[in-house]
């Protein structure tokens, strides 16, 4: 087989597919994060391992569906929705998981985790149920995923993860502020994306924006920026130590 041939068999990616570009650069973006975090793991106090270990596994399981949604949309042009749903019923528990981590010197428990991962499965399930089994009722499917992202926003602005993290002060409570923040403003691209990519009475008005495009800068944001707040919470935890 020669060099031309074998070109003309790889899904081509095009000037203009801007979905195939944010999978591309998403894939590499993520890859890199995780190179980042694995290797970073070893120069930081044995309690903050775990935490980085988590933001590394995060970008890392995303890379691999990244990877993998780049050739199904190079392929066949079609949105992956399922793949995106296993990679967010991953992750976005890894980040509920990762507010419990930064949250346990101040005592927290496990009940509190689980009751994020909790709201976050049910967010993702009625999201996954609206985008594929039942597009015609999107918008209901998409109101009940939207009251679980609130029960999430509020048990850790104002719930018992506030009360810990005001409780564990200094840079754990500013690492938490920060967190609350990507969770209330990144994790609201998402419902961006789907009123962009569903049917309803909202329909026009993202109309112009792809699902995937949103939804890919919405991931690049949230996992790595998420994942950059805690290693920063590390530096400036180990910092400390010296100094005490
Ligand atoms: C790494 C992936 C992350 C942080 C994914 C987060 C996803 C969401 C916050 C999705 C939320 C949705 C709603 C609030 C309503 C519409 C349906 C969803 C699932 C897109």
């Amino acid at each position: 087989m020669n060099t031309l041939l074998f070109f003309s068999e790889v899904t081509r990616l095009e000037s203009n597919d801007y979905v195939g570009f944010t999978f591309f650069v998403g894939s590499m973006a993520m890859m890199a994060a995780s190179a980042f975090f694995f290797l970073s793991m070893s120069s930081f106090d044995k309690k903050w391992r775990t935490s980085i270990l988590v933001s590394g596994l995060i970008t890392f399981i995303a890379a691999v569906h990244y990877f993998y949604m780049r050739d199904y949309w190079a392929t066949i042009h079609e949105s992956p929705v399922f793949f995106r749903y296993v990679d967010w019923v991953l992750t976005v528990p890894l980040m509920c998981v990762e507010f419990f981590l930064i949250l346990k010197v101040a005592g927290a428990k496990k009940s509190l985790m689980w009751k994020l991962i909790f709201f976050s499965v049910i967010m993702l399930v009625t999201g996954y149920v609206g985008e594929t089994l039942d597009r015609d009722n999107a918008w209901l499917w998409g109101l009940v995923s939207g009251l679980a992202y609130l029960a999430i926003v509020y048990e850790i602005w104002f719930g018992t993860a506030k009360k810990l993290a005001v409780a564990a002060g200094g840079s754990v409570l500013s690492a938490h502020k920060t967190l609350c923040w990507f969770v209330l403003v990144g994790w609201a691209i998402y419902p961006i994306g789907y009123m962009a990519g569903t049917p309803g009475w909202y329909e026009g008005i993202f109309g112009g924006l792809s699902l995937d495009v949103v939804y890919n800068i919405g991931d690049a944001i949230n996992k790595i920026g998420f994942g950059l707040v805690i290693y920063n919470l590390a530096v400036n935890a180990s910092k400390k130590d010296v100094v005490v």
